[in-house]
């Protein structure tokens, strides 16, 4: 059987790398669209994908060029495609509405119509997000759960999610969303609450910080692994027919139980260390997330292998042991 090539938007962040890593494994070519800045830039940028890097093949593009989308199209032909990237950080959201709206929305719509157009056949995957439950209208939520939205950000998945929807109906293009619940691991970005409360805590335990900053501790979110909910995004792709999936754990906790965990897993108390401040409030918050990811168990044969507590431990130990502390971390 011939090679199968995937396309994948968005492969240096978190999720596109550990996609990266499962398709190679699975015996894929492997493409990549990635900023031109990033491929001058690559030790920085493509940091996440270093190890990589003879193994995949990247092309320059940008979201907000059709042609350039296009372009990358014609070239790979791939036989599935991966739209991963966006401004994917909600709070970022609020501070720039329209550049979130543009990129989210538009990136979306030029990679589903390039890819209909050059490649009606290819199987295409949209990074759906649970930031389109926003204020939740029921608990848990599942695929029939009414959106929601609290955010540019919620509201340019939600659009995605809708032209999705559209083209596989209007197109009879395969294309499936996935509705992710927040995923993480030591690869995520500092920007982030989980990596903002890992890394402080291997800052603290070096002593290059004193305390941790952080906003709204009473939020909720159904917390996984990133590197299960990409073989799930895979898994969307082998299906015959498209459909949109949950992806969560169906466990929640609150930021200040993440918080809790993360410096009682190097023996310290966070009542010592946290402050609370209003600056990092949001102006409209999602105050609970929890999925039910029963239809991905029973469809797509997927289920979530990572505790909380694992999870939690996983990236405080990652942290510590790159400042030199990892011995600080208790078995
Ligand atoms: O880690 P967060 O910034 O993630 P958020 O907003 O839930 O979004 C993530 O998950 C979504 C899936 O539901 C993705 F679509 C999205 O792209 C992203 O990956 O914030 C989590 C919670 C929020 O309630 C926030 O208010 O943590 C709270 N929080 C409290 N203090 C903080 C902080 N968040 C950040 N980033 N920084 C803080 O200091």
């Amino acid at each position: 059987m011939a090679q199968k090539k995937a396309l994948i938007s968005g492969i240096t962040g978190q999720d596109g790398s550990y996609l990266l890593e499962f398709l190679l494994a699975k015996g894929y070519e492997v493409h990549g669209i990635v900023r031109r800045v990033a491929l001058e830039d690559p030790e920085h940028r493509l940091s996440r994908i270093v190890a990589f890097q003879d193994k995949v093949h990247l092309h320059p593009a940008s979201l907000e060029s059709y042609a350039s989308i296009h372009q990358v199209a014609v070239k790979v032909r791939p036989d599935e495609c991966y739209h991963l990237a966006a401004q994917s950080f909600v709070s970022y959201s609020f501070d720039d509405e329209f550049s979130t709206l543009n990129t989210n929305i538009n990136g979306t719509h030029f990679m589903l119509s390039a890819i209909k157009n050059t490649n009606p056949d290819c199987r295409v995957y949209f990074a759906g997000s649970s930031e389109m439950f926003g204020k939740v209208e029921e608990i848990p939520q599942t695929e029939r759960t009414r959106f929601h939205p609290r955010s540019t950000y919620g509201i340019s998945k939600v659009a995605g999610f809708d032209l999705t929807r559209n083209y596989r109906e209007a197109y009879g293009l395969h294309a499936s969303s996935g509705i992710l619940f927040n995923h993480e691991s030591p690869r995520r970005g500092f920007e982030f609450v989980t990596r903002k409360i890992s890394s402080g805590v291997a800052q603290i335990v070096a002593g290059r910080q004193k305390g941790l900053r952080l906003g709204n501790l009473d939020a909720q979110r159904d917390w996984g692994h990133a590197r299960e909910y990409v073989e799930a995004m895979w898994m969307m792709l082998q299906q015959p027919e498209p459909d949109d999936y949950v992806i969560a754990t169906g466990e929640t906790h609150t930021v200040l139980e993440f918080v809790s965990e993360a410096f009682g897993c190097v023996g310290l108390d966070y009542r010592d260390y946290v402050t609370t401040d209003p600056v990092l409030f949001r102006p409209a918050e999602v105050s609970i997330l929890l999925g039910d990811p029963a239809k991905a168990k029973a469809i797509l044969g997927w289920q979530p292998r990572t505790t909380f507590k694992d999870l939690v431990r996983e990236m405080v130990e990652a942290d510590c042991v790159a400042l030199g502390v990892g011995n600080a971390v208790r078995s």
